[in-house]
């Protein structure tokens, strides 16, 4: 039964107000969690939550005694962790605890970029930031504020973007990770696969991995449902120029040249298409534009496909048999950060293709169609109609006609004077490192040091963060409530992030940061609460949830199954122009653009040279988790993997210090060296995430080496804007350092 706010905090005082573990003093409902009788405790409280460490949202049970987090487990009520978690959920304590964390809030003494600060109260910063950002905005206007964010706490400070009238709201997780696949597969379905992805991996007879290095990166369900399906005897196949921990399990791993997937997926349909191994009924009666497809896979032959990738054409056929022999539960993995070579929409379009002709989109062990949780909003005012200019994302005279968020490199770039139809002003950073995560490093230097006002809400004090005029303390996610979240998932769920402990230092959490913002600057209206507390109980009870339930199991399901298959009764429904699968891209052609996936090949590296190519390690969150002294116990250092021919050439053995030099000169070192057979010899590997260089990350301050650095060449993907960042070359030489 929904509890009114009121009710709700009565019933909660009354029932748990009493028994309260030391050390929490945040009132009302959020004292609910309990120790819970299924999970049992050494200590006084259990509280559900939800993770940050990453971007996936898995439920979590934190564990508290005396007032500190003792342990983080997996909370079985949530559908993403059920009851498990990856290494990096389970050591958010060296987040909480790190003693490198922002304390308070600070102004900038030294000049910009010296990471000299002074503390200040929160009203003397928070005054700030409004006065300043209130000018910028009568001087230049609204657009002339950029808000760059990452993470679920952002929610609070995009209302206040909205509130204050920029378009210009941006994150890197679209164009420097995984806009051009969402853009792929809605120029094809209709529909994108979302986050976290509705791939049905563990039902996949046939699971194919384009790089996708799933076991490294370490997203929990999809890893839990991947070791599910291996148990259950599924088969992969992984493509992927270094032999991944997914190779290791893999029926065939095709060590590909780097760049150069696209050919392969057309010798593969080429294959499929020409041997009628595709469902014909599911294509004639969903998709258009076959005959178009198979006159263009026409002279994409294995042979042709051999030549651009490596790859032996028999090898190419008995896959090609092998993956559509799996279908419909044969699941071509869509990808997540498919930010290569700048083809990368077409690659997109070539592996949402490819699952088109092997019928697993909409199938079980293929790709579902989610739903989300119903969840009513609090009605807010509506925001005022401002004339702004479009967002300042593409540099003058350039479009990308289905970029459908703006492009984070193209604001930073548009921060440099001159460069774009405007300037942009003044920078609110949320939760995003974009020294370490946009290319082109000099460039976010260059605007950096052009700006007229930088604010960043952040928890620890990371090389972007030195940069800024104002810095705000967050309290990070183990402190704080955020608002509800309900993606759309196989069983509909909605869960809460709530506080485990009070929050250290003199942080505070988002909501609190941009509401008083909000306040300052004219926009109380767009937060209509007194707190947190009070906009959580309004928004489930407009739901119709049982906030009390929902506090102390930290998630809830519907308790229906949701049909999740066209045979389940989904309705088959592709909201593309032509209501069906678009395996030739009319949109794609009317906007100059192939409507067919289309090889290019990639740039070669020199003789000396190696393709410099990054990913993840299971226990780090890229630059995010690079402090993580608890982590950092089991990863401290990103060894360069180098083939062992290469190494011997070059007179290298296990643990040398060498340097990476790029093809424009950029040195990069002292990095530790791993010699492997695990490789191919014109490539070398490093794990995205170290080389910071922050004077205050006490830890990862100066610990393995950074690939953003080296990342001074992009190619842009013409049809949504992305950053190609695996176009760069490394020489290695013995370290001079
Ligand atoms: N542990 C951990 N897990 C994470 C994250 C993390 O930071 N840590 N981050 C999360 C995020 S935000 C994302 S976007 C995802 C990213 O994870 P993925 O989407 O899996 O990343 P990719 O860049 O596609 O994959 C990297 C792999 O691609 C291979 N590769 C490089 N070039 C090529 C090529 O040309 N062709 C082929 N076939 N393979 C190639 C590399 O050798 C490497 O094994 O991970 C998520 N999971
Ligand atoms: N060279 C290179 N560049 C890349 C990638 C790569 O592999 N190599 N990967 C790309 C991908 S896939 C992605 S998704 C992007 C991600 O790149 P970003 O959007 O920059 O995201 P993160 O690295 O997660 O951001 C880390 C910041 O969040 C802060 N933070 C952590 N928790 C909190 C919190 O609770 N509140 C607040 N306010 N701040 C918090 C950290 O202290 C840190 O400053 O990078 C992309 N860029
Ligand atoms: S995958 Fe790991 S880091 Fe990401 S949300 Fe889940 S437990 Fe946290
Ligand atoms: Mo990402």
């Amino acid at each position: 039964m929904p509890v009114s706010r009121r009710n709700f905090i009565k019933i909660t005082s009354a029932t748990f107000g009493a028994a309260m573990g030391a050390g929490l003093t945040t009132r009302g409902w959020s004292r609910a969690p309990q120790p819970d009788p299924e999970t049992g405790t050494d200590g006084d409280r259990v509280v559900p939550s939800f993770c940050e460490l990453c971007f996936w949202k898995c439920g979590i049970q934190a564990h508290v005694k005396d007032g500190r987090l003792t342990k983080i487990e997996g909370n079985p009520h949530h559908p993403l962790s059920r009851g498990h978690l990856c290494p990096r959920g389970t050591g958010g304590a060296g987040l909480l605890y790190d003693p490198d964390r922002l304390r308070q809030p600070l102004i900038r003494t030294g000049t910009r970029g010296a990471e000299e600060f002074k503390p200040v109260s929160w009203e003397d910063a928070l005054d700030e930031v409004a006065d300043k950002l209130t000018r910028i905005r009568e001087q230049y206007g609204p657009e002339a504020l950029a808000l760059f964010s990452h993470g679920y706490g952002a929610s609070w400070f995009k209302t206040l973007m909205h509130a204050y009238g920029t378009p210009n709201l941006t994150h890197p997780s679209y164009a420097q990770c995984r806009g051009s696949r969402q853009t792929a597969f809605e120029l094809t379905f209709g529909a994108g696969v979302g986050s976290p992805e509705a791939t049905d991996i563990e039902h996949a007879r046939v699971l194919t991995l384009i790089g996708s290095h799933l076991g490294e990166n370490m997203h929990n369900t999809q890893v839990q449902d991947f070791a599910r399906a291996i148990e259950r005897g599924a088969d992969l196949v992984v493509v992927d120029p270094r032999f991944s921990v997914a190779a290791s399990k893999a029926r065939y791993w095709l060590p590909i040249r780097p760049g150069t997937d696209i050919a392969l997926l057309l010798a593969w349909m080429h294959v499929i298409v020409e041997e009628k191994l595709y469902d014909r009924d599911y294509i004639e009666q969903y998709a258009v534009g076959f005959d178009e497809l198979k006159a263009h896979l026409a002279d994409k032959t294995p042979q042709w496909a051999y030549a651009a990738t490596s790859i032996d054409p028999d090898t190419i056929v008995e896959t090609a048999r092998f993956i559509a022999g799996g279908r419909p539960a044969s699941l071509v993995h869509p990808g997540r950060r498919t930010s290569w070579t700048g083809d990368d929409t077409q690659r997109g379009r070539a592996i949402a293709i490819l699952n088109a002709l092997l019928g697993s989109w909409g199938r079980r062990g293929g790709i579902l169609r989610p739903a989300s949780y119903p969840l009513a909003k609090v009605p807010i005012p509506p925001f005022e109609h401002h004339e702004t200019r479009p967002p300042a994302d593409m540099p003058k005279g350039v479009i990308y006609p289905f970029a459908s968020s703006p492009l984070s490199h193209g604001i930073r770039d548009a921060s440099i004077p001159g460069t774009a139809d405007y300037d942009i002003k003044a920078w609110m950073l949320y939760g995003t490192n974009l020294l370490q995560s946009l290319p082109q490093q000099d460039r976010t230097i260059e605007a950096l040091q052009n700006l007229e006002f930088i604010v960043a809400i952040d928890v620890l004090p990371t090389d972007t963060v030195g940069w800024a005029d104002v810095v705000l303390p967050e309290a990070t996610y183990l402190e704080r409530y955020d608002d509800l979240h309900a993606p759309a998932w196989h069983d509909p769920y909605v869960a809460i992030r709530q506080p485990v402990v009070d929050p250290m230092y003199d942080s505070k959490p988002g909501w609190w940061i941009a509401k008083e913002l909000a306040k300052r600057m004219g926009y109380g209206q767009y937060f209509p609460f007194e707190d947190i507390e009070e906009y959580l109980a309004e928004r489930a009870e407009r739901s119709g949830i049982d906030l009390m339930e929902l506090s102390k199991k930290g998630a809830i399901t519907a308790s229906e199954p949701t049909p999740v298959t066209f045979e389940e009764g989904v309705e088959p429904s592709f909201p593309t122009p032509s209501g069906r699968i678009e395996l030739y891209s009319q949109q794609m052609a009317d906007a100059g653009l192939p409507p067919l996936p289309d090889y290019t090949p990639p740039e070669e590296p020199a003789a000396d040279q190696f393709h410099l190519l990054f990913g993840r390690a299971p226990t780090l969150s890229f630059a995010r988790t690079a402090n993580n002294r608890l982590l950092g116990e089991i990863l401290d250092d990103n060894p360069v993997w180098i083939h062992t021919r290469r190494a011997a050439e070059l007179g290298l053995k296990d643990g040398d210090k060498v340097d990476l030099i790029n093809q424009d000169g950029v040195r990069e070192g002292p990095a530790t060296v791993n010699v492997t057979e695990r490789i191919r010899p014109d490539c070398v590997y490093i794990v995205h995430g170290f080389g910071q260089k922050a004077k205050g990350l006490h830890f990862a301050r100066n610990r393995g080496i950074s690939d953003t650095r080296l990342i001074t060449k992009t190619r842009i993907d013409p049809v949504m804007g992305g950053t190609g960042l695996n176009v760069n070359f490394v020489r290695i030489e013995k370290a001079v350092s």
